[in-house]
């Protein structure tokens, strides 16, 4: 793969609306996806497997729990810093984002947010320092879209609990050490358990032959007669608006880390037209393809707009989950379109692991399947703008 030349795009002076402290965790995070995930990630993709060394270092640069409280291990960061972090991410990697993102507000959020005191300090330390990898349970074979249907249920077996069930496509399933579960008790309401590695009828069987997203491991979490403990419940949030919570907050973090991929796509097109000769010049200099860049530079400023305002509100509590919608479908959708016009400019060798963008291209349909799909999100804002659920 060629050296990482990344010069971030920031058309509209937006770097003057971040404090230093933002830009200094910015920075961090792009120095060490520059020196530790570019040289390594293609190969990585190419051979369909997660680079577990970059664990520790996604750990350093506060990647899992940014927000998350500092006596729990978490970096203590504001939802910008969060923001950015992911960008740098996914910048690199759209699967390298997915762990860091999984882990964070997938299964740290739900700990911190609906635990206990002994399961936040239990788990939450080691979540931080990557010690322990986590994986969310939420998606089952006949339940994506809509995961109120979702038939993993458990039981009250006095002593314990008894969890059956399947859940399909789980990021991170194939490694990780504890799951944060979603599944029905007997009355039919959705509880979050926590399930450890080692449990025994428990197993995370991975998933093959994707096209994308291929530097991240996704599986399956399988429950067979799994003893849980009565402890390992989250007693503090119960119905689907507890893992929807969750959620919202990846669904934030995406917003922030589509921007990412398409900074790179753009960064690397815009590089490439001006060095690419035909017809004795750079293709840079022909209209259609200044189009293309200008079109770009366009939509990425706009995305970064709505991250950062998102982010302001997001600090503040304010942002809706409307809101976030709006942000993850938007972003995601720009960042597709950029990669796509990105590898055209390419030419032959934009479909080579020479180059990121063919990589960031195929990540990016998993991007804007997963965390609810486009046409998911789509419908979130029609129903919060008319008041009427065109879902059912
Ligand atoms: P609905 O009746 O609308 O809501 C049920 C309850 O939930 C509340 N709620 C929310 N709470 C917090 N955040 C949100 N975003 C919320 N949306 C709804 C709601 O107020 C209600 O609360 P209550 O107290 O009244 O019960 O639910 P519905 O069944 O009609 O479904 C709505 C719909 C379709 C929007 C929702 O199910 C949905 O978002 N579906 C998409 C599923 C999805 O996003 N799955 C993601 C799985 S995880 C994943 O993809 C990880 S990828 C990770 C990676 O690798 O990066
Ligand atoms: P379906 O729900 O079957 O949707 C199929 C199509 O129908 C879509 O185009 C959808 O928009 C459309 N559709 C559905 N309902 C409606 C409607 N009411 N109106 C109009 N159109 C509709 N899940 C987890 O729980 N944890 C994870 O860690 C996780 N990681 C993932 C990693 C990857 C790589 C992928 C690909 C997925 C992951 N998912 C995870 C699952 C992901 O969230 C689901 O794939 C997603 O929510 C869509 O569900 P589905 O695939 O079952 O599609």
């Amino acid at each position: 793969m060629k050296p990482d030349l990344f010069e971030a795009p920031d058309y509209y002076n937006i770097d003057d609306l971040l404090t230093e402290e933002h830009k200094l965790i910015r920075d961090s995070a792009r120095d060490w996806v520059k020196r530790d995930v570019s040289p390594i990630i293609e190969e990585y993709a190419q051979k369909a497997e997660f680079p577990k060394q970059i664990i520790n270092g996604l750990a350093e640069i506060g990647a899992f729990g940014p927000y998350i409280p500092e006596e729990y291990g978490g970096a203590g960061l504001d939802q910008i810093s969060y923001g950015l972090i992911m960008q740098e991410i996914e910048r690199g990697d759209s699967g390298v984002r997915s762990t860091a993102s999984v882990q964070s507000s997938l299964v740290m959020y739900p700990i911190w947010k609906y635990g206990t005191e002994e399961q936040r300090k239990k788990y939450l330390p080691k979540l931080a320092t990557g010690e322990w990898m986590g994986s969310f349970g939420l998606t089952e074979p006949d339940h994506g879209s809509n995961p109120a249907g979702m038939v993993t249920n458990f039981k009250d077996m006095g002593d314990h609990y008894l969890l059956n069930g399947a859940k399909l496509w789980i990021s991170n399933s194939p490694f990780c050490d504890v799951a944060v579960v979603w599944a029905k008790n007997e009355e039919g309401r959705i509880h979050g358990l926590v399930v450890e590695r080692g449990m025994e009828g428990f197993s995370t069987p991975e998933t093959h032959n994707k096209w994308s997203l291929r530097a991240s491991a996704t599986g399956e979490l399988i429950f067979q007669d799994v003893k849980v403990p009565k402890e390992n419940l989250l007693p503090n949030k119960s119905g689907l608006g507890a893992p929807l919570g969750c959620l919202d907050s990846a669904r934030y973090g995406i917003a922030w880390g589509a921007i990412g991929a398409a900074m790179d796509c753009y960064d690397t097109a815009l590089r490439y037209s001006k060095e690419r000769i035909q017809f004795g010049k750079p293709i840079a200099g022909f209209q259609l393809q200044q189009k293309k860049l200008a079109e770009m530079i366009t939509e990425i400023t706009k995305a970064q707009l709505l991250a950062l305002r998102l982010g302001q509100l997001k600090n503040e509590d304010r942002a809706t989950s409307a809101q976030i919608s709006m942000a993850k479908r938007n972003n995601v959708d720009m960042a597709i379109k950029i990669a796509r016009e990105a590898r055209q400019m390419l030419g032959g060798m934009g479909i080579t692991g020479e180059y990121s963008i063919m990589r960031h291209m195929m990540n990016l349909e998993s991007v804007i399947t997963y965390e609810g799909t486009h046409d998911i999100h789509l419908l979130i804002t029609g129903l919060d703008i008319t008041g009427i659920n065109a879902f059912k």
